[in-house]
């Protein structure tokens, strides 16, 4: 593993570790003895998790490999996963507790109990069904953190549609190619959104996406800013005036365990993104259970804040579905981390005492480079448990983490999973795990991981290869939408004979038998926790005029994990490419694919290396990216083309 950056080289050689607290192992959810019980019966442990939910009907077998890999889980079984996340709680007598302080950025609060919760979640079901919105059909949402985002996805799951959730961050051209594969009938956005103290408009960009989509037939708008917005009369709705118009009762109908509840896009080694689709019982048994022991969560009690945005899987799993599951209070911030200042979460877990806080490591490395004074100056002894998710985390950020925002006391988990996962996969249990900085440490209890070689062969303690899933878990992905060769072929097909989930990670063990996560080993890049594909990028690139060919790679950065690092050769009648056309070149990416893939370095290069077959060798770039000494040049059609693209370099071209 050559390509790793030196924080990440680091954490072979780190050691440290901090065994749980007594007091917090007295009271943990989790217990150590989970990991033989599970071992000893996999299928009643997993019984035995969905029996946390409610189902109208029981389900008759626990999981059906049968058709593999195309999975069942809670056979027979039939639930409401808004039910099981909202109402229940409502009748169990919880209904004034807080579901949600939301926090917004300028500043404007709402804090929303489970009863009031319900009330719009039924108004926002019945308002689909107006619509004629019916079980499978797809609702795209494109929304910023702000509370209807939440209503609108359980709205979908209440009434049996799918929704499929776009990042605000996307441009049109990402939100119409999502709409477009999962044949979206409504698209439910906002008139804009409030970005480090800007209002920035979100339904004119809807409108430049939709501009003939066919399958669109109308558009809810939530009024956020209060901005003037282009309307269509026969297609656009005011989220308000519809949902105002509708009952507060809506009666859930039980659907099958397996029943489709959503579509996630995600970058994959080609240039479209793939429609990850999860579905209700085993999604919500998997994200509920690990909710509940990853992060010791105890309902009534808690204040939990997942800063993650409901664009990515981590908003799906961790902020709507396993902790309403679970009845949390969590906070929902709708804005960046510095707006109006660099301390803003410290505030906001101090004003809520948020007692669990999960973030990902990009962030930390950003508090940590903001400097340690600032969270000083807040009182953040609420906090108990703190979680990173998106990308390996270094030990010196693990360790910052740990010291600075919990205190020195707090357990911190390093949780491994994908949009693929649905859940938490691997990660230590807190109150029973010896943490290590760095380490995602096992599997939970109930899932099985093994890091293999080339042949599929388990690794030995202290040896690395690649990271598969050998046993079906309940939150696994179902499928690709509409694609089930793509779904076989990008997951399956790498250990076919051994029948491994392929997760597209590097891993490796230590001499403990604890996994240690070293990035991806495919074309997909990891910024900021975000995966974008070096292709999508590529293919950005190459749509504008004046380039000819582009090669992209993910180079090592100390704040976002990688960085974007784009070769260009342009085309012969372009100019000579300078910071003029970098920049628009970079304007370009951003339009076709969102500011998150915006290259944060364009080179233009004469020529690129490419092997005799015609492949580019990233493996090179990424040397140059990197300012390191080039390696092996020996499988390269021409091995002179890594002298002509140094020289230009040098020469500032
Ligand atoms: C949940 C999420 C998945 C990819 C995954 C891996 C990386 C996520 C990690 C981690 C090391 C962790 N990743 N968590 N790498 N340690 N704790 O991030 O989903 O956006 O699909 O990304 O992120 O490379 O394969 P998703």
């Amino acid at each position: 593993m050559t390509e790793q950056s030196p924080a990440l080289q680091n954490l072979l050689t780190e050691n440290r570790t901090f065994p749980p607290d007594a007091d917090f192992s007295a009271q943990a959810n989790a217990k150590a003895d989970m990991y033989d019980k599970a071992d000893s019966d996999r299928e009643a442990f997993w019984a035995e998790q969905a029996e946390r939910l409610h189902w109208d009907t029981k389900w008759t077998q626990v999981v059906d490999w049968s058709n593999a890999p195309f999975a069942k889980w809670f056979v027979g079984g039939k639930l409401n996963v808004a039910y099981n996340c909202v109402d229940r709680h409502v009748e169990a007598g919880f209904g004034d507790q807080v579901a949600i302080h939301w926090v917004g950025e300028p500043g404007d609060t709402r804090d929303i109990t489970y009863a009031e919760l319900k009330d719009e979640v039924c108004r926002a079901a019945n308002a689909l069904l107006s619509l004629g919105v019916r079980p499978h059909d797809r609702v795209a949402i494109q929304l910023q953190m702000i509370p209807e985002a939440i209503f609108a996805m359980l709205a979908c799951a209440r009434i049996g549609a799918m929704h499929s959730v776009v990042f605000g961050g996307f441009s049109p051209t990402a939100l119409r190619s999502r709409v477009d594969d999962a044949e979206a009938k409504i698209v439910i956005t906002s008139d804009g959104q409030y970005r480090r103290g800007k209002a920035a408009p979100m339904k004119a960009n809807v409108d430049e996406a939709l501009e003939g989509a066919e399958s669109v037939e109308k558009v809810i708008v939530v009024r956020r800013t209060g901005d003037d917005v282009p309307w269509k009369e026969d297609r656009d709705l005011w989220w308000h005036e519809l949902t105002g118009a509708q009952s507060t009762e809506h009666k859930p109908e039980a659907f099958d365990s397996e029943h489709p509840l959503y579509i996630l896009y995600t970058s994959g080694t080609t240039g479209k993104p793939k429609g990850i689709l999860h579905t209700s019982g085993g999604y919500l048994t998997q994200v509920a259970y690990t909710h509940q022991n990853v992060f010791d969560h105890k309902p009534g009690e808690d204040v939990y804040w997942c800063t993650a945005d409901i664009g990515w899987v981590t908003g799906h799993s961790y902020i709507v579905y396993g902790p309403l599951a679970n009845r949390a209070t969590q906070v929902v911030y709708e804005g960046t981390p510095n707006t109006p200042h660099e301390g803003r979460h410290w505030e906001i877990i101090q004003q809520h005492k948020v007692s669990i806080y999960y973030t990902a490591p990009t962030l930390i490395r950003t508090f940590m480079k903001w400097g340690d004074e600032i969270p000083a100056k807040y009182d953040l002894s609420s906090l108990r448990v703190l979680g990173s998710v998106g990308e390996p985390i270094n030990p010196e950020a693990w360790v910052w983490y740990r010291e600075h925002i919990g205190g020195g006391r707090t357990p911190v988990v390093d949780t491994w999973w994908q949009t693929e996962t649905g859940g938490i996969m691997i990660s230590p249990l807190p109150g029973v795990t010896a943490t290590k900085p760095g380490s995602a440490q096992r599997p939970l209890p109930g899932i099985s991981a093994k890091v293999v070689d080339d042949s599929g062969n388990e690794v030995p303690h202290g040896g690395g290869g690649y990271l598969v899933l050998d046993k079906p878990w309940p939150s696994m992905l179902r499928g690709v939408w509409g694609d089930d060769e793509r779904f076989k072929e990008t997951y399956w097909s790498r250990f076919s004979s051994q029948g491994y989930y392929f997760a597209g990670d590097g891993a490796k063990y230590d001499n403990d038998g604890d996994i240690w996560l070293l990035g991806r080993v495919d074309d997909v890049m990891n910024v900021s926790g975000h995966r974008i594909s070096t292709t999508e990028v590529e293919s950005a690139l190459v749509s504008h005029p004046t380039v000819a060919e582009a090669a992209v790679v993910g180079a090592s950065d100390p704040t976002t994990g990688q960085g974007i690092v784009a070769f260009v050769i342009l085309r012969g009648s372009a100019a000579d490419g300078g910071e003029q056309a970098v920049q628009e070149l970079r304007n370009h990416v951003a339009k076709e694919i969102g500011p998150i893939a915006k290259p944060r370095q364009i080179m233009m290069v004469p020529e690129l290396p490419k092997t005799r077959s015609g492949k580019i060798m990233r493996r090179l770039l990424r040397d140059v990216a990197e300012n390191r000494q080039v390696g092996d040049v020996t499988t390269l059609a021409d091995s002179s083309v890594m002298e002509l693209i140094s020289a230009g370099l040098k020469s500032g071209k």
